[in-house]
């Protein structure tokens, strides 16, 4: 059936609130996972994107800050941000978001008070998935950290709903250790070490794509150094996609440790020359730089073998997506991947999609309106197709998974 102006906007939010979401890239694991699985208000409160906050806006040092547990960690912050100034920024309102969505009031109660009620309400990751409306996510698994590893010698976690992907990034950041750890996991006679050893964890885990975080300095490795072109071709021979995270910095300021990684730079033209070396590769891509964004969306719409994903970390704020998720459509059409949460805790995915869907409503009821404006039938049926795909089909599509 044909909808009006009236009922537009209602069917539009009902289908973007029921529809399930196939989540691209998130830092989660599974709860029999044991020091690898996160949830709780106290890991909420020490997510590194707060303690960025934290350290840059008190003058509390960072290696004493390090120096605590996760209970005074986490009771700092909420003491900081929450009590003595006001939480505005997107980490902070994320939290706020899932206490809301908990119908915990925070009138009136301390830290203490809201971390007991908090982890009364949170029980299991499948409160979180359906919560939030996530049916299945994809990892990051790094082959080279063996203790991380490990969740692929259990065999009681869903593997349906928890997906793997290799994450490349000490082959970049430590390759002499990577080579190691290769060589002594895989037999000496092996040509290339790492390949056998990546074919090994591919067998393990059955990733569905493999990633990798660059910036301008590491990127060419990928077009000049031998070794990456038989990843590439490795990948290739096992339609796998490769998915670059292009323009971060690590480390811009050590003493913050994981809170300390910033924007780097990425000259997208030597992506566009990727996508033409490796027409048969698949290329995943998300950049981490406002300025990035216009010319990666021409590429996406130039290089069939390239697709857009997600509002990375530092452009995950509610400004810059309206904004270049409009340009995206404008492009692009509904041929992207809109969004991913990155979450860290489990916890998160409850504010990061009910976040992304607040921006995500009005824009598309904008592009609605238009087409029925000019007399273009839009009917519930074509709703739910493009929210199946903007959701979960695009990623999928490209993935090739059913
Ligand atoms: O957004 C983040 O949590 C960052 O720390 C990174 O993990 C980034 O998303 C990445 O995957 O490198
Ligand atoms: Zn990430």
């Amino acid at each position: 059936m044909t909808l009006s102006r009236d009922n537009l906007s209602n069917k539009l939010l009902n289908i973007i609130n029921t529809t399930a979401i196939f989540d691209l890239h998130t830092h989660l694991f599974p709860p029999n996972h044991d020091n690898f699985f996160l949830s709780g208000f106290k890991y909420l409160l020490s997510y590194h994107y707060l303690i960025a906050e934290l350290l840059t806006a008190t003058d509390i040092d960072a290696s004493t800050f390090y120096s605590y547990n996760n209970e005074k960690k986490s009771s700092i912050i909420w003491k900081e941000l929450f009590e003595k100034r006001t939480p505005v920024s997107e980490a902070c309102a994320g939290v706020l978001t899932i206490i809301k969505e908990l119908n915990i009031e925070i009138k009136n109660k301390n830290f203490t008070d809201i971390c007991i009620e908090y982890d009364k309400k949170i029980h299991s990751d499948k409160n979180i998935l359906e919560l939030s409306n996530v049916s299945s996510l994809v990892m990051t698994n790094n082959p080279f950290d063996l203790d991380e590893w490990s969740l692929f010698g259990k065999n009681d976690w869903d593997k349906k709903r928890y997906l793997a992907s290799l994450r490349l990034d000490d082959l970049i950041l430590d390759y002499e250790e990577s080579l190691k750890k290769a060589k002594d996991q895989t037999s000496n006679d092996e040509v290339d070490n790492i390949i056998a050893y990546l074919e090994k964890r591919y067998s393990q885990s059955s990733p569905v794509y493999a990633a990798v975080s660059l910036n301008s300095d590491t990127f060419n490795k990928l077009l000049d150094d031998s070794f990456w072109r038989n990843i590439l071709d490795w990948l290739q021979s096992k339609k796998l996609p490769l998915s670059l995270m292009l323009g971060v910095k690590r480390a811009v300021n050590k003493d913050f440790e994981l809170a300390g990684d910033g924007i780097g730079n990425i000259n997208l033209k030597e992506l566009s020359k990727l996508c033409n070396l490796f027409p048969k590769n698949k290329f995943l891509v998300t950049c981490l730089a406002l300025n990035d964004q216009h010319e990666l969306t021409v590429l996406a719409r130039k290089h069939p073998n390239l697709r857009i994903f997600g509002f990375w970390w530092f452009m995950n704020q509610p400004t810059l997506i309206k904004q270049i998720l409009k340009m995206r459509i404008d492009m692009l059409g509904f041929s992207f991947i809109p969004q991913h949460s990155d979450a860290r805790v489990s916890d998160q995915l409850i504010y990061k999609w009910s976040h992304f869907k607040k921006i995500l409503h009005p824009i598309l009821l904008e592009y609605y309106q238009d087409l029925l404006y000019k007399n273009f039938p839009i009917s519930e049926d074509i709703l739910q197709r493009d929210i199946n795909n903007l959701l979960s089909g695009n990623a999928k599509n490209f993935l090739g998974i059913k």
